[in-house]
């Protein structure tokens, strides 16, 4: 039987309806294997030539996939839901990163894990600290709850919690995985 992982996916939209995004990628990835966290959803400011506002959000998928095989079934879903691709950090309806895939390292030409810029951006590390703080970050091993006492020290701002209007927003299975709200 494949060996089951423990992935990090990080969420991002900014354009469509971005919370509607969500909740499909939640059921699509659902069918690949068991959801078994989704943080807390973020607005935040946009990094790069974009000016619209992005939803940002992770969600722990434990799954049988390898990582190559996993992040093409996150380009069908990236691409199901409306995305095209154009230049480098341009607007997008639905970004689905691998932030961590279990305890790997690995880099090949269209797949780096750990995200090689999870350390240094809040959008990544504010929803990922509500479901995965005491995870550590390979191959340092410094854990996601000092990454973003890190960012937070340094002030950056520009991630603040979405009030959560519009579409039903995906709930965890495991409530007791998220970290709890008054704490942002
Ligand atoms: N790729 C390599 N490693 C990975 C990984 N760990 N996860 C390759 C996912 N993909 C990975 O991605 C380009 C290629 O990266 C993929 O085909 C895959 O083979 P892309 O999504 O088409 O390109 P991109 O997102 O424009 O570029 P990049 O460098 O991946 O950007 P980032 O780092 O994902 O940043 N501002 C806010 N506020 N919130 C955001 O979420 N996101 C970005 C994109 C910019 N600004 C943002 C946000
Ligand atoms: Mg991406």
């Amino acid at each position: 039987m494949a060996k089951k992982t423990r992935y990090f996916i990080g969420l991002g939209s900014n354009v469509g309806d971005r919370s509607a995004a969500f909740t499909a990628a939640h059921a699509a990835l659902a069918a690949h294997g068991v959801v078994a966290a989704f943080s807390h959803v973020f607005e935040t400011a946009p990094l790069g030539p974009s000016t619209a506002p992005y939803l940002n959000a992770a969600l722990a998928l434990d799954c049988d996939l390898a990582p190559e095989p996993l992040l093409a079934a996150l380009l069908d879903i990236e691409r199901a839901n409306g995305r095209v691709r154009g230049e480098r950090w341009a607007a997008r309806t639905l970004d689905l990163d691998v932030l961590l895939a279990g305890d790997l390292v690995l880099a090949s030409e269209t797949l780096t894990v750990p995200h090689p810029r999870l350390h240094e951006r809040g959008f990544v590390l504010a929803p990922l600290v509500c479901i995965a703080g005491d995870v550590r970050v390979p191959p340092s091993q410094r854990r996601v709850i000092d990454l973003y006492a890190e960012w937070r020290q340094r002030g950056e701002g520009g991630v603040a919690l979405w009030p959560g209007t519009g579409a039903p927003l995906p709930r965890s299975s495991d409530a007791s995985r998220v970290v709890p709200l008054a704490t942002f």
